[in-house]
């Protein structure tokens, strides 16, 4: 069911950190009043202060204050919100919350409740995208059997070595690769215990497990008039343990002419589904081919790389397709220039990565033209242990990648950020590897890089 549109005049922030501070002033600029919701501990956060309104939802803990749905729900009706912003993590992809919010009233600055529901169970989504022609992995559209000649079956069929993937899983959580069929059946009932513990559903699927793939992923904006374009691609496959560290936009070396029917594809996809807002199509890249794995149905944190690049304000533009706007650009209107590269800036020991908490005794941002640094932090802030490590985003657009690599390092060299540790020594040095300098890596590189370099 397509909820009846309504405009907003303030929208209420349900995040924290950097991108409440993005969501801000994307509200700002659009003439909107914004309402940020904090814990104990960010009371005193630029975000807080930036906003039009501030309001304490509860302690520190996030299952206490973040992911607080009703206390949250009671901020925006106290304050007036007609529309609530997730955000990236905490319920910007929880279906409840959605239909909660939308419950109330008010819009959410997302997909419906149902679209959510769909991509966040990986065998209802994958069988959406074969549906709509989106190249996906080998391997069935349905849930794993139980009996165990048909498991053997399907993995034959497949070939060897697959993976097993929860259906409830996603990011890197609820799978197994199988090397050969004396494995199989452990591995399953390994696999649908965990899940059944951790996701609430035993449901599993089973892939081609792909070896050497790069991360690659397409971002879509869609109306809730059927409209819809992609933005462009980006490159996450420098990652540590699914958490990524540096993304790109484009992917290096991919043509117009190889990606272009798959990002057709997603937006067919989407106005199939109905899907409204922005999106994130993730492809696993071998080999010359593109193979779906998981949509992610919220905005993600990688966003301004594709902004720098398509000159889009994607957070602009999620608030308009919500106020019910019609797209302003056509496919056609979507051009990529030049080159973006993202470094998450981590509170966290470059070595052991353990995060890093207390006071930020001074900060110099690099400046330039080209820079952009989204963060919450500024000197005299205290990083607090209870959320993610991540404590601003550096973003370098140049002309091409040679030119954004370059003034990446530039800018890296003259970021300083003291009193606690970063994983900023790890970045510089990861800037001066030949190999992504060329572009030759692949979602393994970064965790091969770190076991074997040499300690500068
Ligand atoms: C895969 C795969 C290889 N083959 N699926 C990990 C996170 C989740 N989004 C899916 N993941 C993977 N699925 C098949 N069929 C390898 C991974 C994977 C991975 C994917 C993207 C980025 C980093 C990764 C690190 C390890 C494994």
């Amino acid at each position: 069911m397509m909820q009846p549109q309504q405009r907003f005049d303030t929208v209420l922030i349900a995040n924290r950190g950097e991108i409440a501070l993005r969501v801000v002033r994307a509200c700002r600029e659009m003439g909107l009043k914004a309402v940020v919701v904090c814990s104990e501990a960010d009371r005193d956060s630029a975000y807080a202060r930036s906003a039009d309104q501030s309001i304490c939802i509860g302690p520190s803990t996030v299952s206490k204050s973040y992911l607080n749905q009703n206390a949250i729900l009671l901020a925006a009706r106290l304050t007036g919100a007609g529309a609530v912003h997730p955000g990236y993590g905490f319920l910007s992809e929880n279906t409840r919350f959605s239909a909660a919010v939308e419950g109330a009233g008010l819009t959410f600055i997302g997909p419906d409740a149902d679209a959510i529901a769909t991509m966040g169970d990986k065998i209802a989504a994958k069988s959406a995208m074969v549906a709509a022609g989106v190249p996906c992995v080998p391997g069935p559209d349905t849930e794993l059997p139980s009996e165990p000649s048909a498991i053997w079956a399907i993995a034959a069929e497949i070939g060897y070595p697959v993976i097993v993937k929860a259906a409830g899983g996603g990011g890197g959580r609820g799978m197994r690769v199988v090397l050969d069929e004396a494995d199989l059946l452990e591995a399953v009932s390994l696999t649908r215990e965990e899940a059944r513990k951790a996701f609430g559903t035993p449901a599993l699927y089973m892939e081609k497990f792909l070896q050497h793939p790069r991360h690659i992923e397409i971002q879509v904006l869609c109306d809730t008039h059927g409209n819809a374009v992609w933005l462009g691609h980006r490159d996450c496959s420098m990652q540590r343990r699914h958490q990524k560290v540096v993304e790109e936009a484009p992917a290096p070396g991919i043509s117009d002419t190889l990606i272009g029917p798959v990002g057709a594809a997603c937006v067919k996809a989407c106005q199939q589904i109905g899907y409204r807002g922005v999106g994130t199509f993730e492809f696993l890249y071998e080999d010359g081919a593109f193979y779906f794995i998981e949509m992610n149905t919220r905005l993600q944190v990688e966003h301004p790389v594709t902004e720098e690049t398509s000159g889009v304000d994607i957070v602009q533009q999620q608030l308009r397709v919500a106020q019910g706007e019609v797209l302003s650009m056509a496919q056609g209107d979507v051009t990529c220039n030049g080159h973006a590269i993202e470094c998450r800036i981590n509170a966290e020991d470059p070595a052991t990565f353990m995060p890093s908490a207390g006071l930020i005794t001074a900060l110099e941002l690099p400046v330039g033209e080209g820079i952009r640094v989204d963060t919450h932090v500024e000197a005299g802030y205290k990083v607090s242990p209870y959320y993610d490590s991540l404590i601003a985003k550096l973003i370098v657009h140049g002309r091409d990648r040679a030119d954004a690599m370059q003034r990446t390092r530039a800018a890296l060299a003259s970021f300083k950020l003291e009193g606690i540790a970063t994983n900023l020594p790890l970045l510089r040095e990861l800037f001066d590897d030949g190999a992504f300098a060329k572009g030759e890596t692949d979602i393994h590189y970064l965790e091969k890089w770190l076991k074997t370099r040499v300690a500068a």
